[in-house]
């Protein structure tokens, strides 16, 4: 049985890749650091945090001891390196911190491996937002990289420090530079589950509007179901490579917000432009999107756009969610969420 280390369990993609694993007769063992209360919902969710072949580990990536301990005690196949302060916004006003995290963690995590066991194999999650100001369109595993946050500059630091393992001391690190992926699973504060909340909460009359940043910015959205199967497709491969994973698709905020709301039968129109641009109900002429500038960040991703070309040649990997589908998906789960959590408060 093989044996496969997540770190970063209690993250979306963390549950998302522990079923997948799961479902593929591994034996799981999840990367948790010690918290004032419990968050393993996402785990409880997808029904995987009683499975046998389930265990957790306490694990820190910024402690190099941890890293060390975990590997040891576990001995894995295979690691995901899933952990990081994965929030760009928060990026701005945490650096070091993220850079701790999402930096210099990721190269303790690969520095354990090669004082224990340069065998096992490695996945380092990656990031699209390292494109930056993106240099050509669509993004390939060639094109540039030009980081415009904190959170992107040390993504970066993890992406090379992979690739210097590679080829230094041999050690099958792949790096998956991922595209945004999305799930009923995602976390409130990333602007499509604000936006499906919102969706929900507003069609059951739950609050009145929500307020968003720049609606202009364009992203390549995804289904995170079907990237943790690409990220496992890379661990299985013959060589160690770097893979970018994407829909091929780009859409603007303003552009998910009309087809989530639609997805809870409210209908869009939007009026005005810049600051004082409003989403306004079609149906009763209320604003029920508006815009607060202070949620704008100090430099902006402007427009993602990846091809997954390369991932599906190499290992046959290829998404089939459309953005529409995962905006549906994610507001048809919100409803239900929201309906029983009112129904528990009254
Ligand atoms: P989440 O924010 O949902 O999960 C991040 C995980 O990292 C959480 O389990 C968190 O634990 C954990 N973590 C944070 N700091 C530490 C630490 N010091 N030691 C150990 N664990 C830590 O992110 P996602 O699941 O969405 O993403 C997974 C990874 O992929 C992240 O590294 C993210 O940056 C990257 N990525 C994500 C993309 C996406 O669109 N989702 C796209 C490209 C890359 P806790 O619950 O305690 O905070
Ligand atoms: P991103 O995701 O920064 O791309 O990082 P996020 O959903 O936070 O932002 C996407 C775009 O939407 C704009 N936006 C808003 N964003 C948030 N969060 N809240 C708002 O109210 C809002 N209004 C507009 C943002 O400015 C941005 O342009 C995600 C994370 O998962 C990273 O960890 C990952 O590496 C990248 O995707 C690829």
């Amino acid at each position: 049985m093989k044996q496969a280390f997540v770190t970063g369990i209690t993250g979306q993609d963390g549950a998302y890749l522990t079923a997948h694993l799961l479902s593929k007769g591994y034996r799981v063992f999840g990367g948790h650091r010690r918290t004032s209360s419990q968050n393993f919902w996402r785990l409880a969710q997808l029904k995987v945090a009683d499975h046998q072949n389930f265990s957790l580990i306490e694990h820190d990536l910024t402690d190099l001891g941890s890293n060390i301990r975990a590997i040891t005690t576990i001995e894995p196949d295979e690691i995901y390196n899933l952990a990081g302060q994965s929030f760009v916004a928060v990026s701005f006003k945490e650096p070091t911190l993220t850079a701790q995290i999402s930096a210099v963690g990721a190269l303790q995590l690969l520095e354990a491996v090669r004082i224990v066991n340069p065998k096992i194999r490695v996945y380092q999650a990656s990031s699209a937002e390292m494109y930056g100001k993106v240099q050509a369109i669509p993004q390939t595993e060639d094109t540039p990289f030009y980081p415009r946050s904190p959170y992107a500059v040390a993504k970066l630091f993890g992406h090379w420090s992979a690739v210097n393992y590679r080829e230094s001391y041999g050690i099958f690190a792949s790096s998956g530079i991922l595209f945004n992926h999305e799930s009923p699973l995602r976390g409130p504060e990333f602007v499509t589950r604000k936006i499906s909340i919102g969706a929900a909460r507003i069609r059951l009359g739950l609050q009145p509007s929500i307020t968003l940043g720049n609606l202009d910015a364009r992203r390549d959205w995804g289904f995170a179901g079907e990237f943790v199967d690409g990220m496992w497709r890379m661990l299985q491969a013959e060589e160690p490579n770097t893979f970018v994973l994407a829909t091929g698709v780009t859409t603007k905020v303003r552009d998910f917000a009309t087809q989530a709301f639609a997805a809870a039968d409210i209908h869009l129109d939007w009026v005005g432009s810049g600051d004082d641009e409003v989403g306004r109900c079609r149906e009763t002429g209320r604003t029920i999107v508006q815009i607060d500038p202070a949620l704008r960040r100090p430099s902006e991703v402007d427009m993602l756009l990846g091809s997954p070309a390369k991932a599906g040649r190499i290992l046959d990997w290829t998404p089939r969610t459309t953005v529409g589908e995962l905006a549906s998906m994610m507001v048809q789960a919100d409803l239900v969420r929201e309906k029983a959590l009112a129904s528990i408060a009254h």
